[in-house]
């Protein structure tokens, strides 16, 4: 009986390891399989500090075994007295330098890198007709959303972060509300985003999000900041330079767009009634809405940033948004309209796109 025991134990603790292994082999969300130099880079850190660790366990335990074994009582009897060391040079000086060596180790390539991670001095270099050279991404995070704008473009999008591949991207970080943290696993981070001040760094992506799973790199909050926190995802959409600039082009364009009272269906109708107060269906604009820009809500890849994206969850979403984001900022529409008029305005959303 006892024995079954232990063995059961054994295998809950095992599966429980796997269910934390689960997430290594995975590209779009693994720090174990970076994507980008950043990633690249803390990897190496994590993977010096992890064997300066483990070298120091395998040390001691080595030690420890062999005074085990060596002077054992039922060897050397009752009464042995094992050499006095105390106060030996040598010995002290070998387990004081190899200490300050360890850290050094550790030290020197962690501040480099930090330095280096941090050094956004590039960010603000404009060319000769004034145009900045290099890409900026001002990050707001909100409880539970992400808003990105892209100040030199003059565009703004929420909930999917899109970004040339194979250049430097460089953010600056902010909050709205509470303490957040910006973090794409298999890219790099993670860095907080405050209330107070603007935390600023780059990150480069160096593969195409299409040949991933589900054509997306994870985005997560990495700073617990409410009820909802675990759901605060993000999704990022990398593309080459000039399918990106395609992108910002179609953006820019949904700006033209006036709605044409006659032509609208009644989806869109509804949605000038109840939503537009919160939401924005152009992408031209600057962050601080109340609600994320819908632009291009039919391109996304998840809803609310965590649930599937297709018109059947939507309805869900917009009827009780509660249930399904704990204290999240949006009212939910479920006793105020119909389904009838809930899946006309889910369908008139699915519509915006600008990559169809
Ligand atoms: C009081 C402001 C407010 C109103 C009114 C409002 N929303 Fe929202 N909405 C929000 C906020 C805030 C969020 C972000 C919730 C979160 O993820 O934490 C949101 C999220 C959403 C999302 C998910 C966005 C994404 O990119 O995944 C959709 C879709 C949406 N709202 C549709 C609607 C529709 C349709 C209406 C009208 C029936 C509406 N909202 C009315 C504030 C509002
Ligand atoms: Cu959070």
């Amino acid at each position: 009986m006892m024995k079954g025991l232990k063995k059961w134990r054994l295998f809950s603790l095992l599966a429980a390891l796997t269910v934390f292994l689960a997430g290594c082999g995975q590209e779009e969300l693994s720090t174990l399989l970076p994507a980008g130099q950043v990633g690249k880079d803390q990897f190496k850190l994590l993977m010096l500090s992890s064997g300066i660790m483990l070298f120091v366990i395998v040390a001691v335990m080595v030690i420890y075994l062999i005074a085990i074994v060596r002077f054992r009582r039922s060897k050397l009897g009752e009464d042995h007295i094992p050499e006095q060391v105390e106060g030996s040079h040598t010995l002290e000086l070998v387990w004081t330098v190899i200490p300050v060596l360890l850290v050094l180790l550790l030290a020197v390539p962690t501040v480099y890198y930090t330095y280096k991670f941090s050094n956004v001095t590039a960010m603000d270099v404009v060319d000769e007709e004034g145009n900045a050279e290099n890409l900026v991404v001002d990050v707001t995070a909100k409880l539970y959303w992400w808003e990105f704008e892209y100040p030199n473009l003059g565009i703004v999008t929420a909930q999917e972060l899109v970004v040339p591949t194979d250049e430097k991207v460089y953010f600056n970080l902010i909050a709205a509300d509470v303490k957040h943290s910006f973090w794409i696993p298999a890219i790099g981070g993670k860095l907080d985003t405050n209330v107070e001040n603007v935390n600023k760094f780059y990150l480069t992506f160096d593969k195409e999000s299409k040949d991933l799973k589900d054509g997306v790199f994870y985005g997560k909050c990495a700073e617990l900041c409410g009820p909802s926190h675990a759901l605060m995802d993000f999704k990022v959409k990398t593309l080459p330079r000039a399918e990106f600039d395609k992108w910002v082009t179609a953006m820019k364009a949904t700006g033209e767009e006036t709605t044409d009272v006659a032509a609208a269906g009644q989806g869109e109708e509804l949605f000038q009634q109840s939503c537009i107060g919160c939401h924005a269906t152009s992408a031209v604009g600057e962050s601080g809405a109340v609600g994320p820009n819908l632009a291009s809500f039919g391109d996304r890849n998840r809803i609310a940033g965590f649930m599937d994206h297709d018109q059947e969850s939507l309805v869900e979403w917009l009827s009780d948004t509660q249930e399904h984001k704990p204290g999240n900022l949006m009212p939910s529409f479920g006793e105020q309209l119909s389904d009838e008029e809930l899946n006309a305005i889910a369908e008139y959303l699915m519509s915006l796109s600008v990559e169809k």
